[in-house]
């Protein structure tokens, strides 16, 4: 008997051993990063300087007036209520000017050799990028009050942007532009005071995904400018157009999302909504709720349109519409597009009666 246990022990022993071998081998491999905590006084940009693929900057408790820049791969930011405001001056980097002239971002995610076209309207379209800053995190920050974006992603390939806080950004709480493979979810984007312009935006090469945020306040809770981009979940109130798909816009998603209530600052004359499929082509809208939407009578839950502000003129086509509940809206849905193929099927809705019979 006693040999027996001793046999089982030193069985258990060896087990244990090559555990640890196998253990102390994973987490080498993930873990080869260093851990650096930045505190309140302190510079989260210097961290970001001196920090190499892998790292984890710990960001603790406190208000930080700077703007960051991260151009170096595989950095994780995570902040623990750190708060993010802008500097007393400004510095200037890739996103500086991205949504207009003067324009900052709170935390400026860049590749290198980043080919910005000049300002139009919205902000500036990126033409090319030399190399990708790739597999960055964001984490944890609350982002308040920047001039541009509060975060702005440029050139970056499979950056990560989750659980933030941002609060009054002038021209975008968000934006991911010439990136691919952009994530961000679980953020809550606000605007508090006035209707200020886009919540959340992605003007990206691919896979754009964006979901599960909370959005509040914009003008446009979310504009989407990639093709295939997956905008799913996402919680969006007290905007003027909730969702904007973009004119030439192939196969954008629209899942799942909840929309309500306008803001009550919305202009009268312009056009206010759940869903606008503007000019944008397969798109697919499917398995949302649209509701409480009014505005003196004009206000649509989910539209298709043509944009004739374009040259040539986008017309719509090959969107479908399924699945969708919409209430207490001035009205349910609203086609008009030249365009063909678009579907509209099986909507729980009341108007018009033509688009909500069951079929
Ligand atoms: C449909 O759209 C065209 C322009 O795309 C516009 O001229 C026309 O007034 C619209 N029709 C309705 C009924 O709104
Ligand atoms: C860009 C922006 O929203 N700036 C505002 C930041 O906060 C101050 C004070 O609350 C405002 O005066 C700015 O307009």
């Amino acid at each position: 008997m006693a040999s027996q246990y001793l046999l089982v022990g030193r069985f258990i022993l060896v087990l244990a051993a090559v555990f640890s071998i196998l253990i102390g081998h994973v987490s080498s491999h993930h873990g080869r990063g260093r851990v650096k905590h930045v505190q309140s006084g302190q510079r989260i940009q210097t961290a970001i300087n001196a920090a190499h693929r892998g790292d984890r900057i710990f960001v603790e408790a406190g208000t930080y007036a700077e703007q960051l820049t991260i151009e170096t791969d595989g950095i994780a930011l995570i902040g623990s209520d750190a708060i993010l405001i802008p500097p007393p001056s400004p510095i200037q980097n890739t996103c500086s000017g991205l949504a207009g002239p003067d324009t900052q971002a709170g935390i400026c995610v860049t590749g290198s050799g980043v080919d910005l076209a000049a300002f139009q309207v919205e902000h500036r379209k990126v033409l090319s990028v030399t190399r990708p800053v790739q597999d960055v995190l964001i984490s944890g920050f609350q982002v308040r009050n920047f001039s541009g974006e509060n975060i702005a992603v440029v050139g970056g390939h499979n950056a990560h942007v989750t659980r933030n806080e941002l609060v009054d950004g002038a021209q975008y709480g968000f934006l991911t532009a010439g990136s691919k493979g952009t994530r961000a979810h679980d953020n809550v984007v606000t605007s508090t005071s006035n209707l200020l312009f886009i919540g959340m935006c992605m003007d990206d090469m691919a896979n754009a995904a964006v979901f599960s945020n909370h959005i509040s306040g914009y003008y446009v809770g979310l504009c989407v400018q990639t093709d295939g981009a997956d905008v799913r979940m996402n919680t969006v109130r007290n905007t003027c157009n909730g969702v904007f798909v973009d004119p030439g816009v192939k196969g954008a998603k629209v899942r799942r999302n909840h929309i309500s209530t306008l803001n009550p600052a919305c202009p009268k004359e312009l056009p206010a909504g759940g869903v606008f499929v503007d000019g944008a082509v397969n798109t697919k809208v499917e398995q949302n709720v649209v509701e409480g939407l009014t505005n003196g009578g004009t206000a649509v839950g989910i539209a298709i349109i043509d944009d004739p502000t374009t040259t040539p003129v986008s017309i719509a086509s090959g969107n479908v519409i399924d699945h969708n509940i919409l209430f207490h809206n001035d009205v349910d849905i609203y086609v008009n597009t030249t365009g063909t193929g678009n579907v509209i099927v099986r909507n729980l809705c009341s108007t018009p009666e033509e688009y909500c019979k069951h079929k």
